[in-house]
């Protein structure tokens, strides 16, 4: 077994899944000021480090993707974040695209960007304690969305940025986000999602990526926000485990999906109807951002001194996902 494939195999051991904490000051501004918290680089720390030392981190959370400012902190017992992360149990990481940019050539559209000087950013990180990284392309679904060109650059840059870091003896995730944004029906997501899957993949093998080494971390199949007719969750399982199994290589050993601005408990359904009627062979988790934080950044934001409350709900949401990631889950054990 490769090292890579055998830090994928303990990020996920046992229906563990990923923090996704990696939100870029802009974003982690938006919600910090979503609960009136002044986006202050002591605040962004306290919240993240009261997550990152809850004793669910132990169990349920294999691997946590950090935010350039975050993998630098010193928390307030004077340790290191990445070493804080390494001492509950769990792998940090390292989200080292720098944002979904306009696509030239297709104003409505983005590209992620981030690989020039990246082999150098690399080193840095690893050096920090970095195991695995991540890079997000985004699409959205209208009528002629996603382009060619938008699918064609995103699945390039993803598999630069893969080869790169398994150079540096670090796992890249490779996710590919089509939106749930619009009035598309679930249909469309399913032919749109596997279309930019199977782009991907096209050109992670062109690169030379070792597919044992990558976690892939999509989108569920889901009808669109806006779109009129929903389908169950059970289909939704059903669709999305259809997409990957046609699109994604036997070899890709783990699958982290995503919440996409899921309610938390939509997102835990999901994850566990997927793991329900898994007929695949990948392991299918979590790499929730939003759907791990959003109740506890709530609480929190009432009274920031209130670590063990805040620590109480996050590691009930990381229980209840690892649970979905194992297909154990139920409403009832939600109460
Ligand atoms: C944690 O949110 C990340 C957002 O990063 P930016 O601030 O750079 O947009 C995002 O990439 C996240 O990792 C994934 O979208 C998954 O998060 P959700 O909330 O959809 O599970």
């Amino acid at each position: 077994m490769s090292e890579l494939n055998s830090i994928v195999l303990k990020i996920l051991n046992k229906g563990k899944g990923i923090l996704a904490a990696d939100e870029s000051t802009a974003t982690m501004t938006k919600r910090l000021e979503s609960v009136k918290i002044q986006s202050t680089a002591e605040n962004r720390l306290s919240f993240r480090e009261t997550l990152f030392s809850a004793s669910g981190m132990t169990e349920y959370i294999g691997g946590v993707i950090l935010y350039d400012e975050t993998i630098k902190q010193i928390t307030s017992k004077k340790n290191k974040i990445p070493e804080l992360i390494s001492e509950m149990g769990s792998f940090p990481g390292i989200k080292v695209d720098t944002g979904a940019k306009v696509l030239a050539g297709s104003p409505n559209e983005k590209i992620t960007e981030g690989l020039d000087g990246l082999r150098e950013r690399l080193k840095e990180y690893y050096k920090f304690g970095a195991k695995f990284t991540k890079w997000r392309g985004v699409y959205n679904i209208s009528k002629e969305h996603p382009s060619k060109l938008s699918i064609q650059s995103n699945a390039h840059a993803l598999a630069r940025y893969s080869a790169l870091v398994q150079e540096c003896n670090m796992v890249p995730i490779v996710e590919p986000e089509v939106l749930m944004d619009g009035e598309h029906s679930a249909k469309e997501c399913f032919v749109k999602t596997s279309e930019v899957i199977k782009k991907c993949f096209e050109e992670l093998i062109l690169h030379k990526v070792d597919l044992k080494g990558i976690i892939l971390k999509p989108n569920m199949i889901l009808a669109g926000n806006k779109c009129k007719d929903k389908i169950s969750n059970e289909e939704v399982a059903k669709l999305t485990l259809k997409c990957l199994k046609e699109s994604v290589p036997s070899e890709v050993p783990g699958i982290a999906f995503l919440s996409g601005g899921q309610s938390e408990i939509e997102a835990t359904e999901n994850l566990n109807l997927i793991n329900k009627f898994n007929n695949t062979n990948f392991i299918m988790s979590y790499s929730f951002g939003r759907a791990l934080q959003q109740s506890a950044l709530k609480f929190w934001s009432q009274d920031i001194k209130n670590i063990d409350g805040t620590q109480k709900i996050f590691n009930q949401r990381a229980k209840m996902n690892t649970l979905a990631a194992l297909g154990k889950w139920s409403k009832e054990l939600e109460n």
